[in-house]
């Protein structure tokens, strides 16, 4: 028999051994009207079965086979449900809205033909995420994504129990968000990208629309301006706030591996090389800059994380690197919004107390990262972990992929991807320390939609169950083997939904 295509794992799974609820046309979800619209679209996806929801009061009709009943009853933990399937009918009962919806994903997982058609085995199940913060990342900069885009890439997301969209939203390549304050980021800095393809910025509109659809899914949207490195492009639009594009030797290592030369002043860039550009950390103007640029995007943001980067800033001396963030994570502190940075900036002594850091270091910490990362803890903070070698969705799946870098280890096979335990990566890191778990997907090599699906899928599932299900060790089914034969599963799911996964041959797909 094979296992329930679970992913991720919820925290407890009984078979009843009782026969199966058949699915069929006059099969109706009731209750909840949210919840039972989104069962609808994924019974439809998995079987092609139209069923017809009744959401509201609205009751089954005595002509129903079966209902399916879906309900919020405050009073578990955060985020949680609890599901039944019976041969005459189901129930999803999340404890909020968001646990609900939670409970639809996993209830479309359990889908499968048998010879009577659509089945769902019999089975009881309580579950609820082991991380509050469940994150994946879209580099928007590199390649610019439109809303439409982004919007397949939230619900993909949003199946596999992910609530956060971090939107890297600024690079060295182009600046993707209008903002009235700076006009001139959209007007002079937006209509490059990687490769000399065509860039683009969503407008202030576009962005409420994503933040709309992101919360309609239960995700929360993490807007980064990435600064002060990564910001050539500032300097397209305002050359006064920008120093001059330096070359540094870590610079040259990264330049060699993947090719392009850094830029002149005031050229659009279309490389790939990083840490280059800085804004002038020691000009006032800089500082009147972000305040502009993180109110504006506070007042656009309801969620509590604003990112402001301060990754790789080669040619900054540390002290004004230190400086720098201190004074940024103060300014989107005092907006009322948590900063959030990349780990580097955990060495400015001077950083913001609440600051949130972001590891993207290996599984196993080198070059002292380990360190910077625990001084937002520190301080009293939290940890994101995105171990570059495990979850950096844009690494090479294959060798021979044409899509992807290698940089971080790479390639990446699911397996890596799978096998890393949360608290087990930082020395004195450990589950209270940890906010949860962000996947990145850089995009220098991605261009459409579909590259998207075909780096991140069937990894992402991987970085699911690190964000959401108990640790490894906590339960067997917590483990490769189980995780293959689960994963495998989903492919009829996920072609239902048109995601074009990568087809890995580690995992004997049915
Ligand atoms: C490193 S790790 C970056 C990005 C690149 C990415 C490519 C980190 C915070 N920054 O600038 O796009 O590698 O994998």
């Amino acid at each position: 028999m094979s296992p329930l295509s679970l992913v991720p794992i919820p925290s407890s799974v009984h078979e009843t051994g009782g026969a199966p609820l058949v699915l069929d046309e006059r099969t109706r979800p009731t209750g909840d009207a949210d919840a039972a619209r989104e069962l609808t679209r994924l019974i439809e996806a998995r079987t092609g079965l139209r069923t017809r929801e009744l959401g509201g009061d609205g009751g089954a009709p005595a002509t129903a086979a079966s209902a399916i009943d879906l309900r919020v009853e405050p009073g578990g933990a955060a985020e949680s449900y609890r599901l039944r399937v019976a041969e005459d009918g189901a129930t999803v009962v999340g404890a909020d809205a968001a646990g609900l919806f939670y409970g639809v994903q996993t209830l479309a997982q359990l889908i499968e033909p048998d010879t009577e058609g659509w089945v769902i085995p019999a089975v009881e199940i309580e579950d609820a995420p082991r991380f509050a913060y469940r994150g994946v990342m879209l580099d928007v900069a590199r390649h610019f994504f439109d809303v439409p885009a982004v919007r397949g890439y939230i619900d993909r997301a949003a199946g596999l129990k992910f609530n956060a969209l971090h939107l890297h939203l600024t690079d060295d390549q182009g600046w993707r968000l209008h903002l009235d304050s700076r006009p001139a980021l959209t007007e002079r800095a937006s209509g490059s990208s990687v490769g000399g393809d065509p860039g683009g910025f969503y407008t202030k509109d576009e962005y409420r629309d994503l933040v709309a659809y992101a919360a309609a899914r239960h995700m929360i949207v993490v807007p980064e301006i990435d600064m002060p490195g990564h910001t050539h492009a500032v300097g397209l639009a305002y050359p006064e706030l920008a120093e001059d594009p330096v070359v540094t030797e870590h610079m040259l290592e990264i330049v060699s591996d993947y090719g392009g030369e850094p830029p002149a002043a005031g050229e659009a860039y279309d490389g790939l090389a990083v840490g280059f550009s800085s804004l002038r950390i020691n000009d006032e103007a800089t500082y009147d800059f972000v305040a502009d640029v993180f109110g504006e995007l506070a007042s656009l943001t309801p969620g509590p994380y604003l990112h402001l980067g301060g990754d790789e800033c080669l040619g900054t001396d540390p002290a004004d690197f230190a400086a720098f963030v201190a004074r940024a994570s103060a300014i989107v502190a005092d907006l009322g919004k948590t900063p959030v940075t990349w780990h580097e900036a955990g060495a400015a002594g001077g950083l913001h107390p609440d600051t949130v850091g972001q590891y993207w270091g290996g599984v196993t910490p080198t070059d002292g990262m380990d360190d910077t990362a625990r001084a937002f803890v520190s301080r009293g903070a939290q940890v994101i972990l995105s171990p570059a070698d495990a979850v950096y969705l844009d690494m090479k799946p294959r060798a021979d992929s044409d899509l992807g870098l290698t940089w971080a280890n790479g390639p990446t096979s699911v397996r890596r991807a799978y096998e890393w335990e949360p608290a087990d990566v930082i020395d004195g890191i450990g589950e209270a320390d940890i906010l949860g778990v962000e996947a990145p997907l850089w995009t220098e090599t991605v261009r459409t939609p579909a590259d998207i699906d075909a780096l991140a899928f069937p990894r992402i599932a991987a970085a699911a169950e690190a964000a959401w299900s108990p640790a490894t060790g906590a339960s067997d089914q917590r483990t490769w083997e189980s995780f293959r034969g689960r994963v495998a599963g989903l492919a009829g799911l996920w072609d239902g939904l048109g995601i074009r996964f990568d087809a890995a041959d580690e995992i004997d797909w049915v």
